[in-house]
């Protein structure tokens, strides 16, 4: 696996390529760059700065009209393009086209497929929005906080944990589902472990022991 960096985004790349456009310390773009790092492919990667805004310029909306990253480009051999953004989507567009031995993924017609769908869109949405409320929230001055969307968002937070923790429990290999790493752990981990603060290991050990394992994997 080797990650080019590429610093303009008017760098012409030659076919066959994969050109991930992200930031910084994006945990969507995460994602994305531990599921490239794990299949060893080759990738370019294009940080936008933010500061700058070069999200919401003309030329990035033209490639993603939210003007947001994670996006995938993706040129074949015969030049055919595919441009992809939505981290879930992209993580799902590079297991069916690269993980064709099934490492971190699964068939369609293995249940663990539409397991693995259903925490990913978990993850992506309820928990992600709490984890979001709690973290705006303490990122404010203590005298400016909204003490009932932070004690709401604390709470909501609690039942979410517990959601992962009876899922890792039931599962009992220490992933999420099946005996190994797949896409749900990958597209967990960074939203597990946004923002400030550990978390609550005595309540959530298996939580806090998966956190341990995903950490010493070294994805990105
Ligand atoms: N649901 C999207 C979320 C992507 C997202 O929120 N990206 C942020 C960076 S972490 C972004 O591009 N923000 C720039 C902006 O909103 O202007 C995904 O899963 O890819």
């Amino acid at each position: 696996m080797v990650c080019h960096i590429v610093n303009s985004k008017e760098e012409k790349l030659e076919a066959p390529y994969l050109k991930l456009y992200s930031a910084g310390r994006s945990p969507f773009g995460k994602k994305v760059i531990a599921l490239l790092n794990l299949l060893k492919l080759d990738y370019y990667l294009l940080n936008l700065d933010f500061d700058k805004k070069e999200q919401k310029e003309p030329s990035f909306l033209q490639i993603n009209p939210r003007g947001k990253i994670p996006v995938l480009e993706h040129v074949d051999s015969k030049g055919n393009k595919m441009i992809i953004g939505e981290s879930l989507a992209i993580l799902n567009y590079i297991a069916n086209t690269f993980d064709t031995k099934r490492e971190f993924s699964f068939a369609l017609d293995n249940p663990l497929y539409y397991d693995v769908l259903e925490w990913s869109v978990y993850i992506a949405t309820a928990f992600d929005q709490t984890k979001f409320q709690q973290f705006l929230q303490l990122m404010t001055p203590v005298e400016e906080r909204n003490p009932q969307i932070l004690s709401k968002a604390n709470a909501d937070l609690d039942i979410a944990f517990g959601f992962l923790e009876d899922k890792l429990k039931k599962n009992k290999t220490g992933f999420f589902v099946s005996d190994h790493l797949s896409i749900l752990d990958i597209v967990a981990y960074p939203s597990v472990t946004f923002g400030p603060g550990p978390i609550d290991s005595e309540k959530f050990p298996c939580i806090q022991a998966w956190i341990e394992k995903m950490e010493s994997l070294k994805l990105y």
